[in-house]
């Protein structure tokens, strides 16, 4: 019952540096997770291993050629059942954290496509690939990193994987808001200091500074995320608070 990924890829070497560390390392070795690497260039046929070609119509780039992801699907995965290919593009659906749990519950082996050049041959897009997912609104290099951040993000939520089951639930994402700022030892340095409330020991104090941090900081640099936020009566007085502070300090600029 262990999560099975697979990546195709042109570049092997740079996902098993990646996944050959750390808590995936210890996941892969310890049979909850596996990642089966494949070099799409064993499935081109020609001599030259050619995976890629000028594209009909013109334009710049290079387009990777159908024929290789074809074979290596057929000789890989051939039961159409027990697939769920995944190509990373620009252009896919963006993986947030509730596409990264719809990921760790899904049963089929997942197999990520990783495109290089410009773009994949649309026949692959609509014969083989079941979701097109994007690691976020910018062009990278190549499908590589999006598939390891997503079997990062997938791997963590299965059970086992990480240590504390329960950091996962404590996290900012699954309570809708960003995180608070944490601090360890020691108490003083370099002239800063922790906020003393966060050595009271007054846990509902502790619990009420680090919400209302949560509230700063999403409403700072996400108030997209604050807008789908459900705030409690608490939650809005702390949010008063905060917006207090802010209009003295425009005040006193
Ligand atoms: N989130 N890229 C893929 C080549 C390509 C283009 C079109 C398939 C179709 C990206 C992202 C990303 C750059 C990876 C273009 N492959 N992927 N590559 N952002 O920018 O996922």
């Amino acid at each position: 019952m262990s999560k099975k990924f697979h990546v195709v890829t042109i570049f092997p070497e740079m996902l098993k540096a990646y996944l050959g560390f750390s808590i995936l390392k210890r996941a892969i070795q310890s049979n909850l997770l596996s990642v089966g690497i494949h070099n799409l260039r064993d499935y081109a046929p020609d001599k030259h291993k050619t995976v890629d070609d000028y594209p009909y119509g013109g334009g710049a780039g290079m387009v990777m050629k159908p024929d290789p992801f074809f074979r290596i699907v057929e000789s890989l995965w051939p039961e159409k059942e027990k697939r769920k290919i995944i190509l990373l593009s620009p252009q896919g659906r963006l993986f947030n954290q509730d596409a990264a749990c719809e990921l760790a519950r899904e049963d089929k082996d997942i197999i990520f496509f990783c495109g290089r050049y410009e773009a994949i041959d649309q026949r692959v897009s609509d014969n083989l690939v079941n979701e097109e997912f994007s690691v976020g609104d910018y062009i990278l290099t190549g499908g590589e990193l999006p598939a390891l951040v997503i079997i990062d993000a997938v791997a963590r939520l299965i059970p086992g994987v990480l240590g504390d089951f329960c950091s996962t639930k404590e996290e900012s994402f699954s309570w809708g808001l960003l995180d608070y700022p944490h601090y360890t030892r020691p108490e003083h340095y370099r002239g800063m200091s922790v906020p003393g409330v966060l050595l009271s020991g007054n846990h509902s104090a502790i619990n009420r500074w680090r919400k209302k941090q949560a509230i700063k900081a999403t409403l700072e640099n996400r108030p997209d995320l604050l807008e789908k936020y459900v705030l409690s009566d608490s939650d809005r007085e702390l949010l008063e608070e905060i917006k207090e502070v802010s209009n003295e300090l425009d005040r006193s600029n």
